[in-house]
């Protein structure tokens, strides 16, 4: 078994990032500059968000927060992505989710202007990733897309079974990984809550994608010996010995399924870490106008 270290491949690809800013900042062209917009205080949300204004700062770009109460409208909240559209020095933007009960996601999704949608989540991005054509792609997938890559883990011809049907995680993965390309020809299975016998399902896995939203949902038995798992879970448990009362867990029981895995990948220090780094190479691209021109 070989853990996929997300941390350690996320620090990698943010000092090629830094790298790269010295090399724009010594030819004077334009730093990357992202902005997020946080509503509310999800506590899980101000973590993740922090973590994405850290590395910023760690690679060298400008980062924006803008914070709101979840109080906001949806009308205020349209406003401010109206106002970082039309920023000339932003170059891309998020808006952390989920988003409070009374605003429709839809709408925000559909006022960001894709050139600057560095979460991938426009439908005009989804479409172009749909079609493979050029398109920022959704965060997290986009992470595992790299560490299957950069750990050279074999996808072609593959059955890969996702484990959940999100916007963000199940459906976009599973798209891309049944897709050509060097990370692609998986033959793909989506599985959901309606799935009428799922361990059927990923014990014929040889990759298995866990992105349920459950503490420890995927267990030993559900696994095949040699099959590569990654676990997109982050669930938060409560424990009253952590230092924080709580404790971060996957979707997979890591302690009985990793013995069985070519490959797996922890929580925490997985996918978290390069969610984070690949919407920094989204944004790098945008900078670059490398997807729209
Ligand atoms: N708009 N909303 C938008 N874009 C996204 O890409 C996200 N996502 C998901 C939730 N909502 C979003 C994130 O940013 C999940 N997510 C995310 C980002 C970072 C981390 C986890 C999820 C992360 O840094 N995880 C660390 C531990 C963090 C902690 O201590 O809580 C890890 O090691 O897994």
């Amino acid at each position: 078994m070989e853990l996929i270290d997300g941390k350690g491949l996320a620090e990698t690809i943010k000092n090629e990032i830094a790298e790269e800013v010295t090399q724009i900042k010594t030819v004077g062209g334009k730093i990357p500059h992202l902005a997020a917009v946080l509503i509310g205080d999800d506590p899980a949300s101000q973590a993740y968000v922090r973590n994405k204004v850290r590395s910023c700062e760690k690679v060298g770009f400008k980062s924006t927060l803008v914070r709101r109460p979840a109080t906001i409208t949806e009308t205020e909240l349209v406003r401010i992505i109206e106002d970082l559209n039309d920023d000339d020095d932003i170059d891309g933007f998020i808006v952390q989710l989920p988003l409070p009960k009374h605003i429709n996601e839809e709408n925000i999704t559909l006022a960001i202007d894709p050139r600057k949608d560095v979460d991938g989540f426009h439908p005009a991005n989804f479409g172009r990733m749909a079609l493979g054509l050029p398109a920022y792609l959704p965060a997290t997938p986009f992470g595992i897309i790299q560490m299957l890559e950069r750990y050279d883990i074999e996808t072609s011809g593959k059955h890969c079974v996702v484990v959940g049907r999100s916007n963000i995680v199940g459906t976009p993965i599973a798209i891309m990984l049944s897709r050509k390309g060097k990370v692609g020809n998986c033959t793909v299975t989506v599985t959901h809550s309606r799935t009428k016998d799922l361990k059927a399902e990923t014990l014929r896995a040889d990759i298995i994608i866990a992105a349920i939203g459950r503490a420890k949902f995927i267990t030993a038995d559900m696994v095949k010996d040699g099959a590569v798992v990654i676990d997109v879970g982050i669930n938060r448990v409560d424990d009253v010995k952590a230092r924080r009362g709580y404790r971060l867990k996957g979707d997979v029981d890591f302690k009985k399924v990793a013995p069985k895995c070519s490959y797996i990948t922890p929580v925490p220090g997985g996918v978290g870490p390069m969610t984070v780094t690949a919407l920094l190479m989204n944004t790098l691209k945008a900078s670059k106008k490398s997807i729209y021109g």
